[in-house]
């Protein structure tokens, strides 16, 4: 007949077979079951212990309690052992990467044109001029005489108008009808302006030219303002926008709200003024038109000339923009084509 004590070695031997077995996390809590569970083959032999001989119970119960403390610590252990090993198991399965670069978001950007006017506009803020922003529905009086631009004056032919079906109501052809306006405002405190905005021209769509564009205009009005201010800010100007070395030139022209007036003209920035396509061979690229403001103008901003003077000037962003980057078609500035947006 088995003793008890052989009873519980083999049993003891049985379990850390099992354990050593158990395959997985479920597994191994059937066999905690079997052999630690309440109704399991430990518990019903400590039961026995009540039948024995009162002499033999301690050593036997001794016995029994090593038995399941063993079992226990061999149970913890496997069980680790199985979730660490669950554990590298899913990890390998669902590997992720998080070193990898994340997939970049597409993020937008300003119109080419909208990045140049706000640069243009930076540098004159940076030299004291502040913008100054008026309506792109104005009156006749204020785009053309004011101006100095009278109903038949020939430069009306230069800008065909889009008019309104109200009398004398039109989009502005050019944004010197708000220079009037911040002159009117300010008179007869000194000003610097500097006006960008849209201007409308109905004209033939071509390469060359659209129905709307941008316009950056600037003022400046006091006592004493000369041609050499004029001369100084605009070099200043030309050299922050297209560097330092570039040399600048300007011609004699004709505006009728100006007199006299001048074209300013860059050392090429393509050819760096060898000669090039761009600037037809000449060295040299034409950026904008000012001059020192006519007086019946002046008065019109209500400042009186034999008082004050000033200059002003006025330049076309897309224009600078093509020069710049070599765009032979003033049409995709608003086609709207991202391959061509893309690129700014
Ligand atoms: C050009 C030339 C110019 C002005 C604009 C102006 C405005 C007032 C008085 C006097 Cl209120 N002048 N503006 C002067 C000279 C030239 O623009 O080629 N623009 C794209």
């Amino acid at each position: 007949m088995t003793t008890i004590r052989e009873t519980l070695t083999a049993l003891e031997a049985e379990a850390m077979a099992a354990v050593a077995a158990a395959a997985d996390q479920q597994a191994l809590e059937q066999v905690r079951v079997r052999f630690l569970g309440r109704k399991g083959a430990l518990s019903t032999i400590l039961r026995g212990l009540a039948d024995l001989d009162p002499a033999d119970r301690p050593a036997v119960g001794k016995l029994a309690n090593d038995v399941k403390q063993r079992l226990e610590a061999a149970f913890e252990g496997r069980r680790e052992a199985l979730e660490a090993a669950a554990l590298a198991a899913a990890t390998a399965a669902e590997r992720l990467d998080v070193t990898l670069p994340g997939r970049p978001v597409p993020s937008g950007r300003l119109h080419p044109s909208t990045q140049v006017l706000r640069r243009i506009c930076q540098i004159f803020a940076d030299m004291g001029f502040q913008i100054y922003r008026s309506p792109d529905v104005e009156t006749d009086e204020m785009n053309f005489e004011m101006l100095n631009i009278p109903a038949h004056h020939p430069a009306r032919d230069m800008w065909d108008t889009f008019y309104t079906t109200t009398e004398g109501v039109l989009l502005r052809t050019h944004t010197s009808p708000g220079q009037i306006r911040a002159m009117r405002q300010y008179c007869p405190e000194p000003i610097r302006v500097i006006l960008p905005g849209m201007c409308y021209r109905y004209e033939q769509i071509t390469a060359r030219s659209e129905i709307q564009f941008h316009q950056v205009e600037g003022l400046a009005v006091g006592r004493q303002v000369t041609m050499t201010d004029l001369k100084g800010t605009l070099v200043s100007f030309a050299h922050r926008m297209f560097g330092p070395t570039r040399q600048v030139r300007f011609r004699a022209s004709h505006f009728p709200f100006t007199e006299p007036s001048a074209e300013m003209d860059v050392e090429c920035m393509i050819c760096e003024g060898k000669g090039c396509t761009v600037c037809k061979h000449s060295g040299w690229l034409e950026i904008l038109g000012c001059g020192m403001v006519h007086p019946v103008v002046l008065q019109n901003g209500g400042y009186d000339p034999a008082v004050h003077s000033g200059f002003a000037f006025g330049m076309g962003p897309e224009r600078i923009t093509m020069l710049r980057h070599r765009i032979e078609d003033i049409r995709y500035f608003w086609k709207n084509d991202l391959r061509f947006l893309e690129q700014f």
